[in-house]
């Protein structure tokens, strides 16, 4: 099949929480130097992405930050937004699947499955809390685990000994709403009958035996798994998400399953990109239709998203799903809840100047057919002698030696020797090569071919030590420079995909316009005579020791551990002295009074006797503690500390609480009651 354009997705990231290297490595990196490579090869590509807004795991953020759903995607949505932007990662649109266009989109998609007649309606017992009057995710039901004793296990999984779990298993369920006992109550959703569509998936994948093996792999052992594909429900009984259409009798309460919504959002993305050009991406057997993906989203692209689409019968299927294998950090798994990762908002902010850096490391690290390692000292080693000894010292080296011999003009190439025709022989393959890998996702070796042209241009002035010879054999000398600038040439453009920002500077230094792909290859880019910049060009500084330090330093202390019933547990500050502790001045108060301060949130305004007088202090904690239930009790204020003004009052000193495990904040209080302004000591 001979395709005319390509439709290139990555995944739609959670709105829950900020980007780490792991997804960037995974899914982002890789869709956008392809993506980037074809644009320069001149093909009709378009890059869709945006954020998931939907699903539980949301809901449950926003319940334990006593906000809404609709707050914490607003939040986040901004961040990934801004992450992307800061690591060039170049997508047509950014959308979001909140938006109503998005609704839109999807209630027709699903309204046409339901008029065709592709669901069938399934009614199942689900748990149901009476307090709140609303059915309960899985993740909302809370008990203790059957296998390991954990009491603060969830309705699908115990996070302390990792089994799966059903709500039925759970010993002692409640409700994490209420706290109430959930009851079994019926309820009828609409399910993709995947059972009977089986015979058709699996055709659809014999067709694309192509695929990674790994992704070929996992659909191959779904459908083969004992029973074949179940029928899966399209909905659920919760009040965020994507409504059913209204029409439909029954919908009542009911929103579409976030892996029904979500990829959708692909097509509701191009939809709002091209109001009037969507449906030829999307609706044309010669679109190219590719997903980048993480290994955890291979089913819902391989099998459920394909199975909808070919339901639907307007749309073209997937072509290509490249999935990645999972980045490790420091020889362990990345993890949000351990606050095990490096965050892409941090090292934008950490690391100014260096996205490229971070690009290069992801790219020649990628799990791309296992799980991979990611470490600072790796990240030190790859920027000082790759991308600095390597990269920037060939290119520096070719604009400075111009200058010093031609005033900045390229010189005119003499007559080639042997080795001249093996370099531009290794030049004229290389933007083939590295293409091929592009287009079978080796990343890796892609990034590898393109450093492999700075070697060949190191190695070549080495060999003629044009600085030692332009005395002796200035025509010599002449044909070395040309062809080093070619080479430095040819790297502007072939850097650009994984590079973008290098790419640009090569190009400024060279004073040559960005040039694409089918310029690459030749020996003639620079014209004899061509000026280039004067000033030298340090594309990569060397990253000193201690900056590597104090990333692995703070990765230490932010790391959060777990208890055995899975309370979070903060890692160890820094070390102190005695000395520095009697700085503090801890007192035992009284609290008189407690209100809310109006119109916030979090903020409990209280008036405390210490003794020594009266203070008013201001603790962000209304969401956790109720007024009457601090007023005569006995706390701990740090009494010295320097005071300040929130929300327009002034707050002298600090009330010490220690969190509940929950995110629920709680006083520290004497176990005896003491005179007001005792030292605590
Ligand atoms: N939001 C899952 C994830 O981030 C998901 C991808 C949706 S793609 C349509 O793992
Ligand atoms: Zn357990």
């Amino acid at each position: 099949m001979k395709f005319k354009r390509i439709l290139v997705t990555a995944a739609l990231p959670y709105a829950n929480g900020p980007l780490h290297i792991g997804h960037i490595a995974g899914c982002y990196l890789p869709a956008d130097i392809y993506v980037r490579y074809l644009r320069s090869k001149g093909e009709d590509v378009i890059f869709i992405c945006g954020s998931d807004e939907h699903g539980v795991p949301i809901t449950i953020r926003a319940q334990k930050e006593n906000t809404t759903p609709q707050a914490i995607v607003d939040k986040y949505h901004q961040i990934l937004k801004e992450s992307f932007k800061g690591l060039n990662i170049s997508f047509d649109i950014y959308s979001r699947t909140t938006n109503k266009l998005h609704y839109q989109t999807a209630q027709d998609f699903f309204r046409t499955l339901y008029q065709k007649g592709v669901f069938i309606e399934k009614e199942s017992e689900q748990f149901y809390d009476p307090e709140a009057n609303q059915f309960l995710a899985d993740r909302y039901i809370i008990g203790t685990c059957p296998k390991c004793g954990n009491d603060k296990a969830y309705g699908d999984q115990c996070e302390k000994c990792g089994s799966t779990l059903s709500p039925e298993e759970l010993i002692n369920p409640k409700s994490a709403l209420t706290n109430a006992t959930p009851v079994k109550k019926v309820t009828k959703n609409w399910y993709l009958p995947l059972d009977k569509l089986q015979p058709k998936i699996a055709e659809y994948i014999e067709q694309h035996k192509h695929w990674k093996p790994n992704v070929y792999g996992q659909c191959k052992s779904w459908l083969e798994s004992t029973g074949g594909l179940q029928p899966r429900a399209m909905t659920r009984d919760l009040n965020w998400g994507v409504p059913v259409p209204p029409e439909i009798p029954g919908s009542q309460g009911k929103v579409l399953y976030v892996w029904f919504d979500a990829p959708i959002g692909y097509i509701s993305a191009t939809k709002e990109l091209m109001p009037d050009k969507w449906e030829i991406y999307w609706k044309s057997q010669d679109t190219k239709l590719v997903h980048f993906i993480g290994k955890d989203n291979i089913v819902f692209h391989c099998i459920i998203f394909p199975a909808m689409l070919m339901e639907h019968g307007e749309y073209v299927l997937p072509y290509d799903v490249p999935a990645n294998e999972f980045l490790n950090l420091e020889g362990e798994k990345i993890s949000t809840s351990r606050n095990w990762a490096v965050w892409v908002d941090e090292y934008l902010k950490d690391f100014p100047g260096k996205e490229d850096v971070l690009r290069y490391v992801l790219c020649a690290t990628a799990p791309e057919t296992k799980d991979n390692d990611f470490t600072w000292k790796e990240f030190q080693t790859r920027n000082n002698s790759e991308l600095a000894d390597i990269l920037g010292n060939f290119i520096n080296r070719v604009v400075v030696l111009i200058n010093k011999f031609y005033e900045g003009k390229i010189p005119h190439a003499g007559t080639f020797s042997k080795q001249d025709m093996l370099l531009i022989n290794s030049i004229s393959e290389a933007p083939l090569k590295i293409g091929e890998k592009i287009e079978q996702y080796k990343f890796r070796d892609a990034l590898f071919e393109l450093m492999q042209l700075a070697r060949f241009g190191n190695k070549y002035l080495a060999d003629n030590e044009p600085w030692k010879q332009i005395k002796s054999n200035p025509e010599l000398v002449n044909t070395v420079m040309n062809l080093s600038a070619q080479i430095a040439a040819n790297i502007a453009i072939l850097s650009e995909p994984f590079l973008p920002n290098t790419s640009a500077k090569i190009f400024n230094a060279l004073k040559l316009p960005h040039l694409k792909w089918s310029n690459a290859g030749s020996v003639n880019i620079l014209n004899t005579g061509h000026q280039i910049q004067k000033e030298p060009i340090i594309l990569f500084e060397k990253i000193e020791d201690s900056v590597i330090e104090k990333q692995i330093q703070k990765l230490q202390e932010k790391k959060v551990s777990y208890t055995n019933n899975n309370q979070p547990l903060m890692p160890l500050k820094t070390e102190i002295s005695i000395d520095e502790f009697d700085k503090c001045d801890i007192r035992v108060g009284k609290v008189l009074k407690a209100e809310k301060v109006p119109n916030t949130d979090k903020l409990l305004k209280l008036e405390v006797d210490i003794g020594l007088e009266i203070r008013t202090i201001v603790s962000g904690v209304a969401h956790c503690i109720n007024p009457k239930d601090i007023v005569g009790k006995q706390v701990i204020v740090l009494a010295n500390l320097k005071p300040r003004k929130i929300k327009g009052i002034e707050s002298k000193g600090m009330i010490l609480y220690a969190d509940n495990g929950n995110g629920q904040l709680v006083p520290v209080s004497p176990i005896q009651e003491l005179t007001n302004g005792s030292s605590v000591k």
